[in-house]
Order: structure tokens, then sequence, then C-alpha cells
């Protein structure tokens, strides 16, 4: 694999990843609404607007591979969400395939399962609970990303990233962080492994405190380097600084899940 594109290139997780993915793929062609600022000289950006299907399908001429990155990448309105993560994520997957691109990595997210309590471990194969818009869009890129390997062939890894950072920013971090030289292990293992077809991973380092079962991941090859015990005493110590979330506190996905909350409270058993 050569010619791979990354969308959402202005982004913070971009901003995280494309030094690492430097010389790993020739050419990396960055994209994105707006210029980002980490531009590197030699650098290749092409502006791309998710929503205009035509500007993608130029972007994705020649491309082998995609990182989709791209998109809104917390809770926002309905008609912010659907147009960059439902109607953006469709052009997307429609232009790879229209292009003939042979594989797309999804930066899907832990909020497409972020209802489920800190109490329960997962598995990719349980049903998603979206705890946000934003979630609900991301459980339909994976949705999407499966139809289109299925249907048309495409080979397709969708990652359900935790936390991107250099260390883990508070307690609900310390369960879903994920380090970005990890993250590249698993953006590589998307673009790379022969036997990725149609896959959901976890995207988490080596998190002692973690929820998901990261077996999906593992199979493939994944040893994530870095472990979030590490920067225990950093992450309590942050953590101490914040008010405590009685909504949030309860659920995997954490403030999403507070934000509009007004179900019954406490939760039905099997909630
Ligand atoms: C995400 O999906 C967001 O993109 C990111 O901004 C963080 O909020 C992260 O999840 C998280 O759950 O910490």
């Amino acid at each position: 694999m050569k010619h791979v594109v990354l969308t959402g290139a202005a982004g913070g997780v971009a901003g995280q990843i494309v030094p690492l993915l430097r010389g790993v793929y020739d050419p990396l062609v960055l994209s994105d609404r707006v210029k980002p600022a980490h531009l590197a000289a030699g650098e290749r950006f092409v502006e791309a607007d998710l929503t205009d299907p035509a500007a993608l399908e130029r972007l994705l001429e020649g491309a082998e591979g995609v990182i989709h990155l791209g998109g809104f990448s917390v809770e926002g309105d309905w008609e912010t969400i659907h147009a960059a993560n439902i109607a953006g994520c469709y052009n997307l997957f429609e232009a790879a395939r229209r292009q003939g691109v042979q594989r797309v990595v999804f930066a899907s997210s832990n909020h497409a399962v972020g209802f489920y309590q800190r109490r329960h471990r997962i598995r990719v194969d349980d049903r998603v609970r979206p705890d946000t818009r934003y979630g609900l869009s991301k459980a339909f890129g994976e949705a999407l990303g499966s139809l289109y390997a299925d249907k048309f062939g495409l080979r397709v890894f969708s990652i359900r990233i935790g936390n991107v950072a250099d260390k883990p920013a508070d307690l609900r971090r310390m369960s879903i962080w994920l380090h970005p030289e990890d993250l590249v292990q698993l953006i590589r293992i998307g673009l790379e492994h022969p036997a990725v077809r149609n896959e959901v991973v976890f995207g988490a380092s080596d998190n002692a405190r973690g929820w998901w079962d990261s077996r999906a991941a593992q199979r493939l090859g994944y040893v994530p380097r870095h472990r979030s015990e590490d920067h225990v005493a950093y992450a309590l110590g942050e953590q101490a600084k914040l008010a405590p979330d009685p909504v949030g506190d309860v659920f995997q996905g954490g403030a999403f899940c507070a934000a509009e909350f007004s179900a019954p409270w406490p939760p039905e058993e099997g909630g």
C-alpha cells in the first residue's frame, strides 16, 4: 500500500499521528476543509469538503487506501452531525467504491457504545449503544463500512477510538486511553494486514482498567506498547480537579451520556 489519503487532516488526532505516518505511505495525501496548521514542508494537501461528492472523487483518484478521520468529532446538533458524519461518511465510502480504493480505515468512536455502564466489560459484537447523535453517526459509519465490505468487497477496518493523547487525562481515560503510536499500529493493521475484510476493533492502549475486550484487534497482531497505569498519578490528579458527574460517572461515555440526559434514574437492571 503506497498511495494513502487521510481525511480530517486539520483535526487534533491527525496532528498527533501524521508525524508518525511520514515515510510510511508515499504519497500520504492530507485532506480537510481547511489547511492543517501542522503541514510540513513538501506534504501534499488537498482541500475537500465531505459534503461535496465530486471533490471526494477527485481526492481519491489513484488512492489505494483511506484513513477517514474527517467529520465532526464531538456532539453537535442534528444538521451538523448529519452533514459531516452521515452524508459526509456516505460520500466518502461511495467515492472510495467508485475510485476503486482497496481499503478504508474508519475512525469510529467509543461513543458508539457509550451507554454501557462502566461495570460492564464489552465485546465489539455487543450491540451498539450510542450516547449522542455523534455516537450514533459513528455506529452508522461502522454499519456503512460493513455494507461496503459485504456488497462491494471494499476492505474496511473500523476503530472505536477511545481518547488519543500522550497520557490519560482523567479516571475515565485510564480505561479508554489510546497513545498515538498505538493508534498508528492499528491503522497500519487496517491498511496492510492481509486478513482484514470487514472488521470493527476497539482502539485502546494497554489499559489495565479497560472495559473492552481487545481480542478482535489482538487476533490481527495488535500489541499495544503503552500502559495507562504508567500515568496513573497524573490521571488521578487531573480527576481530582473535576466535579463529580452523577450520570456521566456511571457510563463509559462519561459527559457525553450526561448531556441532555432525562431518562429515569437510577438506570434499571440491564441498563
Ligand atoms: C471522542 O470520540 C471525541 O472525538 C474526543 O474529542 C473525546 O471526547 C473522546 O471521544 C473521549 O471519549 O474522550
